[in-house]
């Protein structure tokens, strides 16, 4: 009987994925969805019966994890890459004209892939033996958040590939929220009263990012990949033209997207830009843009890649939305650093996807320059993500009665005096850690992801825990106990708990975290990594003055005078002594591995460097955290070729390794080096 039950299991998930595959890949179904509903029933059932022979690859085991308490990390064999963008069609041009100087011996028109570019996430799912294993977001390109369970879940990607499918194959491509599923989900939420998304790409980060797998599953989600990482062991690696590429990857049952074409030259490309720029309103999906890629490998190849985007690609945005609205009023906003920021509230208004009501000015400068008034019609602009922002007043348009706006003479939140000094374009909040607004913004920095790392401290939470007095300082934070914080608003004992841990782990932290986290101005990063490089402890940073600070390397005049000026005051200095007697400790070892630029990167050095030695680009490339091998290898992120790379560059074309030759790796090197403040 099992036998039996076991081929009929086989046939069904066979029939399954035929049509999964006729669906979601030629978007051709054979046969209705009550049809195809029957199938699914049947199979689930058998399952049930003979729970022994359920595999993970089974299509009723797409959403089979229990949810997540938070994501793991994954670090990407090959960095997922971000594209140069272009405005114009000068700027296309120009992206044409450099490819051809740096081929040299191109006779005719490039062949460009030409591709929509979609709205949504950037995702790299891994098939091992052609079943999917892993599934991460991008991340800052290097690492990202492990979301296996949340792509599983989306029903057009594959859980097992079709045909011959490679030992290993990594691919790239972006998961979007189609606009008329986005549509009917709104109206579902809306109807149960629920908060509803504003635009189709919040939502299907949203769903993406769900710890909970059913939830993913309930989003109509969809994913076109476009580009590989690793390939191993299969013709596929072997790849000529990424447009041959994606004929590949649909065979393998992988969705790519339906407008892709190959054009001839940067004429070609234009007339793409303006045929789908008309067809945008109607596409299924929501897109920003084109992209084009020089569609023969061996050109990418040669062309090769600056710091983070190749050199053979170009994201040619639409033209951000503008349109026109009223300024009901001007308020001012305090940030971390005191900043007094003017914002103008507008009359609600969608644009660039989005309602807005709320567009920054920046500073005082760019009130006057822009001369934006209450009750002025302004032109707002909004591209993508970007924030809001006032482009003109339509001056024809002002009523009579109108005042230019002043900077408040005393800040808005804690009445401490606002200076503005001289040069400076930004006026600033006097009240420091005493201004409620300060103080807010200075937890959250403290707390984020690249300081502190308290998962769970979110806005929310420190807005009420600032509001009641109660944290006063992030040293107040390490005094909080469960049930206080299990008394805040839409708390739980759980969550409370998870917090209580959160901040118990951060004690134990490391030294450039802990400086970034201060909230220093002007120090990220990179900086607070080369005070603690340099100095080694707190205490010598403290005891140091400006002038030894300003011996850092990349510490400027400018960032040494402001962390001099942070140690100096002594309510800084007790807050470090506040934190020690909390507990919090960090080791004197100058940084962890994890913590370098570079750390959990494998380079490759092989052929003729013509600034430096391979030792000498070796020991720069080791001194930001990489490792250098000697040989390629899957687990291999880059190969540097220089002049005569021989059979190394073979092997790397071979496993799909990303090749990159000297240009790029001295920018690497200096764009890791430079202070991110
Ligand atoms: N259509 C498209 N979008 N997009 C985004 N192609 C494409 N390629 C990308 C990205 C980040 O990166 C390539 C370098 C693979």
């Amino acid at each position: 009987m099992t036998d039996a039950a076991q081929r009929r299991i086989v046939a069904l998930r066979a029939a399954i994925e035929h049509h999964d595959y006729r669906y979601h890949v030629l978007d051709d179904p054979e046969i209705p969805d009550a049809e195809y509903d029957r199938l699914m029933v049947e199979l689930r059932e058998l399952e049930a019966r003979h729970p022994e022979l359920v595999t993970p690859d089974s299509p009723t085991q797409r959403v089979g994890a229990a949810p997540l308490d938070t994501f793991g990390e994954v670090v990407h064999r090959v960095p997922m890459l971000s594209l140069d963008n272009g405005f114009s069609a000068d700027d296309a041009r120009a992206f044409d004209r450099r490819a051809r100087e740096r081929l040299g011996e191109v006779d005719g028109a490039i062949d460009y892939a030409a591709e929509p570019k979609l709205d949504g996430l950037a995702i790299s799912i891994t098939y091992e033996k052609g079943v999917l294993a892993q599934a991460s977001t991008r991340g800052d390109g290097t690492r990202g958040e492990d979301v296996t369970a949340n792509i599983r879940a989306i029903r057009g990607v594959p859980l097992r590939l079709r045909g011959a499918a490679p030992a290993l194959l990594e691919v790239r491509g972006e998961v979007f929220m189609p606009v008329k599923g986005f549509e009917r989900m709104n109206a579902a939420l809306a109807a149960r009263g629920e908060k509803t998304f504003v635009n189709p790409r919040n939502a299907a980060a949203g769903a993406v990012r769900q710890l909970d797998p059913r939830v993913t599953a309930s989003r109509p989600l969809a994913f076109f990949c476009y580009g590989v990482g690793t390939i191993a062991d299969s013709a596929l690696a072997q790849w000529r033209r990424y447009s041959e590429l994606l004929g590949s990857l649909r065979d393998l049952g992988l969705r790519t997207c339906p407008e892709s074409t190959v054009v001839a030259g940067v004429d070609g490309c234009l007339a793409f830009y303006e045929r789908i720029g008309h067809a945008r309103a109607k596409l299924a999906y929501q897109i920003d843009g084109v992209v084009y890629k020089v569609d023969r490998r061996d050109w990418q190849e040669r062309l090769g890649f600056a710091a983070r985007a190749p050199r053979w690609a170009l994201a040619h945005k639409f033209p951000a939305d503008e349109v026109e609205t009223a300024v009901t009023a001007v308020e001012f906003q305090v940030g971390r650093t005191g900043a007094v920021t003017p914002v103008a509230r507008l009359r609600p208004v969608f644009v660039g996807g989005v309602t807005v009501s709320n567009a920054t000015l920046h500073n005082m400068d760019e009130v006057a320059r822009k001369d934006v008034r209450v009750g002025d019609t302004v032109v707002i602009r909004r591209a993508g993500d970007v924030i809001p922002e006032v482009v003109r007043v339509r001056a024809e348009l002002r009523p009579p009665g109108t005042h230019p706006v002043a900077l408040p003479t005393h800040c808005p939140v804690c009445g401490s005096p606002v200076v503005r000094e001289e040069g400076e374009a930004v006026a600033r909040c006097t009240g420091g850690f005493r201004c409620q607004a300060q103080r807010r913004e200075a937890l959250r920095h403290f707390a984020s992801r690249r300081a502190l790392d308290i998962d769970g401290l979110g806005e929310r939470i420190i807005d009420q825990l600032v509001a009641a007095d109660r944290v006063r300082s992030p040293a107040d934070l390490y005094t909080l106990t469960k049930d206080e914080l299990a008394a805040l608003e839409r708390m739980g004992d759980k969550s409370a708990q998870n917090l209580v841990d959160a901040i118990a782990a951060s004690r134990e932290t490391t030294l450039p975290r802990l400086l970034l986290g201060l909230g220093i101005r002007e120090v990220g990063e990179a900086t607070a990594l080369a005070l603690a490089r340099h100095f080694g402890d707190i205490g010598a940073l403290m005891d140091a003055d400006e002038a030894q600070i300003r011996g850092v390397p990349d510490v400027g005049p400018v960032v040494a005078a402001h962390v001099a000026q942070f140690f100096a005051d002594s309510a800084n200095r007790e807050l470090i002594d506040a934190l020690r007697r909390h507990g919090m400790h960090w080791p004197v070892v100058v940084e962890r591995a994890a913590d370098a630029p570079l750390a959990g990167l494998t380079f490759v050095l092989t052929g003729r460097l013509a600034s430096v030695t391979r030792e000498e680009a070796g020991a720069a490339l080791a001194a930001l955290g990489a490792k250098v091998a000697g040989s390629v290898s899957k687990k291999t992120n880059f190969v540097v070729a220089g002049e005569e790379a021989g059979g190394k560059l073979d092997k790397a074309r071979a496993l799909g390794v990303a090749v990159i030759d000297e240009a790029a790796l001295t920018k690497i090197l200096a764009d890791r080096r430079r202070p991110r403040t």
